[in-house]
């Protein structure tokens, strides 16, 4: 099978590729990716001289890069993970999140009707977020009937791309699938998210900044948890179905701060109250969404999927993964992450 992954030099798209790659040696794998800030070639070190793997530098927003790709590898399955993924940069910055994730998944869902027939066994694998649902209140689970209401430009984006999967479904009868899943955390996230920030601060003594109160509570999944998850969707779900995937393990920001102080002094051989000490309540984000919470009984019962990790064992290795891949952390805190931050958290000062 020729298997494309869009996104592929991402964290989620990268930790993919990593267990996959080595294992599926009788299938060829492209990764199309555009390197934008958030990719990490460093994340690909160990399967990018593998016979079955290729990347390709491709804007999915231009569409005569993406016939080319589409012409040079004829994939039997695309797995779509590129997208601007930040919540914060789509308040910031709205445009590129509709470019790539509205106007990219648009031009890769093209390449596919164009190419695909009816009846050649062939997937397009969408993969998005539960924030696409909005926010729930103290209460509830977010299930794949749950009515879409996306609070941020982000989510907004994510939505408009499910839809417009759904629709090349229904209409051109394309076989697509798609999963929505909560938070996740893991080696190799861009450190703008807030499990690898929050590391790194505290390892380099910066300020913790928590939005609001810390009161938003998140379901926290590891990586390749949902790397399995979308695996077992492409295997045994169903043409046209839409899939929720969670880690039934909702904290609330504060809890997951408050952990990471723990485990990064245990680690490092700190103490706890100087890590502590660096928390500081700043601005909170506006239309910040209160609580994600899936119910993932679909899953479970039609492909048999339940996460491996609980957040105790999760976490534990995240920080670890941090803690002794410097090389990695030393090449993404470039001059442009510190534009970042001086831009987002700039004036946040609480
Ligand atoms: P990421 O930001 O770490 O990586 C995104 C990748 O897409 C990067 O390699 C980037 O170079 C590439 N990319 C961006 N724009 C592109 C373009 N125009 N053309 C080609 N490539 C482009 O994102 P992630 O956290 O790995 O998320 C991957 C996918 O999973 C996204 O679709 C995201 O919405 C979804 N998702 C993420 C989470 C999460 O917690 N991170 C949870 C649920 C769903
Ligand atoms: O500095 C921070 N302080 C803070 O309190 C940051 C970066 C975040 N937060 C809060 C905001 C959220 O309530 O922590 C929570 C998690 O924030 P993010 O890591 O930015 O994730 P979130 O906004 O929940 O979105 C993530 O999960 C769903 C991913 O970025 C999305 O791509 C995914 O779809």
């Amino acid at each position: 099978m020729k298997i494309m992954v869009t996104g592929g030099a991402g964290f989620i798209g990268a930790n993919f590729l990593n267990g996959l790659v080595p294992e599926l040696r009788e299938h060829q794998f492209i990764n199309v990716d555009k390197l934008t800030y958030a990719a990490n070639l460093g994340s690909l070190k160990a399967i990018d001289s593998l016979p079955n793997y290729a990347l390709r530098r491709v804007d999915i927003t231009d569409m005569d890069g993406v016939d080319a790709v589409f012409d040079e590898f004829d994939p039997d399955l695309v797995v779509h993970f590129a997208a601007e993924s930040h919540v914060d940069r789509s308040i910031l910055g709205p445009r590129e999140f509709v470019r790539t994730n509205i106007e990219g998944t648009f031009n890769l869902l093209e390449a596919c009707r164009k190419r695909w027939s009816g009846d050649d066994n062939r997937l397009f694998h969408h993969v998005s977020t539960d924030e696409v649902y909005g926010s729930l209140g103290d209460t509830g689970l977010f299930e794949e009937t749950t009515a879409y209401d996306p609070s941020s430009p982000y989510s907004a984006s994510k939505a408009a791309s499910d839809h417009i999967v759904r629709a090349y479904h229904r209409t051109f009868g394309l076989p697509i699938k798609i999963t929505n899943c909560s938070n996740n955390y893991g080696p190799m996230q861009f450190p703008e998210k807030l499990i690898p920030l929050m590391i790194l601060n505290a390892v380099s003594r910066k300020p913790l900044p928590i939005y609001g109160q810390g009161l938003n509570v998140r379901d926290w999944l590891y990586v390749t948890d949902h790397c399995e998850a979308i695996w077992s969707v492409i295997q045994e779900g169903r043409v046209g179905r839409t899939y929720n995937i969670g880690g039934n393990n909702e904290m609330q920001n504060i809890e997951v701060v408050d952990t990471l102080c723990q485990i990064v002094a245990e680690e490092t051989n700190t103490d706890v109250a100087e890590l502590h000490a660096l928390k500081e309540f700043v601005t909170d984000r506006p239309g910040h969404d209160l609580r994600y919470a899936i119910d993932a009984s679909r899953i479970r019962e039609e492909c048999g999927w339940e996460p491996t990790e609980t957040f105790d064992t999760g976490i534990r290795k995240t920080v670890q993964w941090y803690l002794s891949n410097q090389a990695w952390v030393r090449d993404v805190l470039s001059g442009e992450y510190r534009k970042w931050m001086d831009l987002n958290y700039g004036d946040r000062a609480g």
